[in-house]
């Protein structure tokens, strides 16, 4: 079996225009949603998301608070501006991109951010809300993972989902996404780490896997079973000495080896990475709109 290819690129452009149309229906009532937005350091890749994320706002109408700050912020400066972007109107959403520099309490900081403007759904309030299942802003990689396997028309329902990677960011809340009793879950989930003993035991079983693991070749063909739907979350830069940057871009997965087995399978660029972007766009649509009592 060849795989067919899930084109994150398209699924978010799609998602894009219909947030665009929406933000000018807002715009009409006043009401512009607007995304503070902090970058501490010169981290290239964590420079590209951010310009990629403010590029994006302003593609849909949303208006976006660039702070680009040095390395050696202090935590006070840095609380501090957190604190200004909370009692500011204008904006409903904050993004603070990690990593932070290791002097910088990073717990700290996002528990300082105020949950009702907690659009990267990190604030232990809204990983509590989605945990019990209630309403909260969701953390946008594993949203966007989300659409990705609905719009594909993947069954979650009763399929074995295997993850590979237990960070804050996707590991831990894609595995209480997909448990949880609604029709984005129902799933059953093994979350797989460092430690876990026999990985291809545990991925050979799957019908779905999500690889988060943030290392290339993690998984390979033979630990697969034909059918499998593949998402792969890694955006690692691998050395390339043929390639203008000196580097290429490679996911978790094997691609070209997986994708004779797979069913379904993202690429890596252009599969989950546009989907993070575009689930911020959204939860800052729908900040904006619950501020304005919609
Ligand atoms: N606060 N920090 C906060 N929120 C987030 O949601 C993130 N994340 C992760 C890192 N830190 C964060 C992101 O924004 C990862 N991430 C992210 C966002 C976008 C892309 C990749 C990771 C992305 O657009 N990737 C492109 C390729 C980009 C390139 O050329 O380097 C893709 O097509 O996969």
């Amino acid at each position: 079996m060849t795989a067919q290819i899930i084109d994150g690129k398209q699924v978010a452009s799609q998602m894009r225009a219909e947030l665009k149309t929406e933000v000018a229906e807002l715009k009409k009532e006043n009401i512009v949603p607007g995304l503070g937005v902090i970058l501490v350091g010169e981290d290239p890749a964590s420079q590209s998301y951010v310009t990629a994320k403010e590029r994006a706002c302003e593609n849909i109408g949303i208006y976006s608070d660039d702070n680009r700050l040095s390395a050696d912020i202090t935590q006070k400066e840095l609380l501090a501006l957190i604190d200004k972007m909370n009692n500011d109107p204008k904006i409903n959403g904050i993004l603070v991109q990690l990593p932070l520099p290791d002097h910088i309490n990073e717990s700290e900081i996002l528990l300082a951010i105020s949950p009702e403007k907690d659009v990267d759904g990190f604030h232990p309030t809204n990983i509590g809300k989605m945990v019990a299942g209630q309403k909260a802003f969701l953390p946008c990689t594993p949203h966007g993972i989300i659409q990705l396997l609905q719009r594909s028309g993947v069954k979650i329902e009763g399929a074995e989902v295997v993850i590979v990677g237990r960070s804050n960011i996707v590991g831990k809340p894609i595995a209480n996404m997909l448990i949880q009793k609604a029709p984005t879950g129902n799933a059953t989930v093994t979350v797989c780490h460092t430690r876990t003993k026999n990985l291809a035991e545990h991925t050979k079983r799957a019908d779905i896997i999500i690889a988060a693991a943030g290392r290339p070749n993690t998984i390979t063909a033979d630990m697969v079973k034909d059918g499998v739907v593949i998402i792969d979350v890694g955006v690692n830069r691998v050395d390339d000495t043929t390639k203008k940057k000196g580097y290429r871009l490679a996911g978790d997965v094997d691609f070209e080896a997986v994708k004779e087995k797979a069913s379904l399978i993202t690429p890596v660029p252009g599969g989950v990475g546009p989907m993070t972007i575009t689930m911020l766009l959204y939860n800052t649509v729908e900040s904006a709109k619950i501020a304005a009592g919609k």
